[in-house]
């Protein structure tokens, strides 16, 4: 698919002359433009209002010195990010990522991406997204602790259970969550919702943990429903064995299929008899080590370096849960030929536009991040009711509510989708529904 309407074409190259060197934003950017052209096209009011203009601009970009002491005493400096990029709907919300790759561009992506999410949830949450470009790879638990709370000394300022609500993304967890809400309480001197992904005993929701990776298996079983098949027998590869990836393992074994593989940024495993999560918990959530581990415990099983290889793996379905761009047009073409008719997305963007192309060449079914994933970001949305009427519901109660909420996702975007003549392309689907609440609502506001 092309981006060929002139008035959207002259929005990306503004996009892209007013924000160099950006190429994960600029990307984010034309996948939805070129979604967006029929809508455009039909309704003149998105044009005469300059509301697509004002969309691509953030509301606000906070950068920020990080400073820290590591365990030898040296002076560590990294940088901060918070992108506040849309609030027409509700407080800004989104995760924090800390990642040695992260630059502005990341954050950028990543916030605009997060807009469209929290729109599809159907929850009242506007888009942010923030991190750092520190690595907390080989760092002590001590030196997590002092760069987490550097990061909240300059953050805290900017945030606000009204404002702004952060959360985990890549690299941020639990224990990130909660050096950072400690570092709020301390500083403010309230206890409030202002992350979400806290801890059980103070505040967290249940099923948090489990949201992206499970409500990512229910969006994904929607959307086999609806073409005729489902995740019983079926042969799974999945990417990552982070937070995402171990959830979505553990659902798509409980929904009937077999995971074949996961991987870390060093290599993946590949356990022809199905991935036994047990262990994989045990290595990546307690001792914080490598899936090369997973030898140890299942000498049988292959382990290979680098990732690329995993989608060489024939499979049926593959469910991206790592990072953006972690499928490319080569990737795509290995996994079609090997069978594989379904890829939805757990991980931010996690195909590039070629590969997306090859996804359609071949009539896949295509789950696109910011509706396959917003699985997560609905949970947190749910945290916060939970902290504003200072209760706690039941596991039940929020998984039920989540898979609800992914069922209403897939509908939106299979009517939108339907709606503007590109019945099954759930890309833009997900990209028009998004966009309709959040434009209307910046027309109405006047900003
Ligand atoms: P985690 O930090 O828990 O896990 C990330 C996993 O991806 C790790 O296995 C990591 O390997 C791997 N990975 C990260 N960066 C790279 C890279 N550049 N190349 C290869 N592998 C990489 O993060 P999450 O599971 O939370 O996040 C995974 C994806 O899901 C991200 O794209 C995130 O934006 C998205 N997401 C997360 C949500 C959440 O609620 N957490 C919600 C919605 C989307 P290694 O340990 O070697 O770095
Ligand atoms: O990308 C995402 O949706 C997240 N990292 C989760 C954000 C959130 O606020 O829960």
């Amino acid at each position: 698919m092309k981006l060929t309407n002139e008035y959207l074409l002259g929005i990306q190259k503004k996009v892209e002359e007013k924000n160099p060197a950006e190429s994960e934003f600029h990307q984010a950017v034309k996948e939805v433009l070129i979604s967006l052209q029929p809508v455009v096209e039909k309704d003149p009011k998105y044009i005469e209002s300059g509301v697509i203009e004002r969309l691509v601009e953030p509301e606000r970009v906070i950068m920020f010195r990080v400073p820290w002491v590591d365990d030898n005493g040296k002076w560590q400096v990294n940088r901060g990010f918070r992108v506040q990029f849309n609030s027409a709907i509700g407080p800004y919300k989104g995760g924090l990522r800390f990642h040695p790759s992260v630059y502005l561009g990341i954050i950028k992506f990543l916030g605009f991406e997060q807009i469209f999410k929290n729109s599809l949830t159907t929850l009242p949450m506007g888009g942010g997204k923030g991190g750092s470009d520190f690595d907390p790879k080989g760092k002590s638990d001590g030196e997590i602790m002092r760069f987490c709370q550097s990061f909240m000394t300059e953050l805290y300022r900017h945030i606000g259970p009204d404002t702004d609500v952060p959360a985990g993304d890549i690299n941020v967890g639990g224990r990130e969550i909660g050096y950072l809400f400690g570092q709020y309480k301390r500083i403010t001197n309230t206890f409030t919702g202002v992350l979400t992904g806290k801890g059980l005993q103070w505040g967290g929701s249940l099923t948090r943990t489990e949201a992206t990776g499970y409500g990512l298996c229910y969006f994904t079983e929607n959307m086999l429903a609806a073409n005729g098949k489902s995740f019983k027998d079926q042969t799974v590869v999945i990417s990552g064995s982070g937070n995402v990836a171990i959830y979505a393992t553990e659902k798509a074994t409980e929904l009937g299929a077999k995971v074949v593989a996961l991987c870390d940024s060093n290599g993946y495993i590949y356990d022809k008899n199905g991935i036994d999560l047990k262990a994989v918990k045990q290595i990546k959530e307690v001792e914080r080590k490598r899936i090369k581990e997973y030898l140890n415990y299942h000498p049988e099983a292959e382990y290979h370096d680098g990732c690329k290889g995993i989608w060489t793996i024939p499979c049926d379905i593959a469910l991206p849960c790592a990072t953006q761009n972690e499928i490319d047009e080569q990737s795509a073409q290995a996994l079609a030929k090997n069978g594989c008719y379904c890829v939805s997305e757990g991980s931010n963007m996690s195909s590039t536009p070629a590969a997306i192309e090859v996804y359609f060449a071949n009539n896949m079914l295509y789950g696109p991040a910011k509706a396959a994933n917003a699985g997560g970001v609905a949970v947190s949305g749910l945290e916060m009711s939970q902290n504003s009427e200072r209760l706690s519901w039941t596991f039940e109660e929020v998984d039920g509510k989540l898979k609800d909420i992914m069922k209403d996702i897939f509908d939106n975007c299979d009517a939108r989708a339907k709606e503007y003549g590109m019945e099954g392309n759930y890309m833009a689907g997900a990209n028009i529904a998004g966009f309709i609440k959040v434009a209307d609502s910046m027309i109405a506001q006047g900003n």
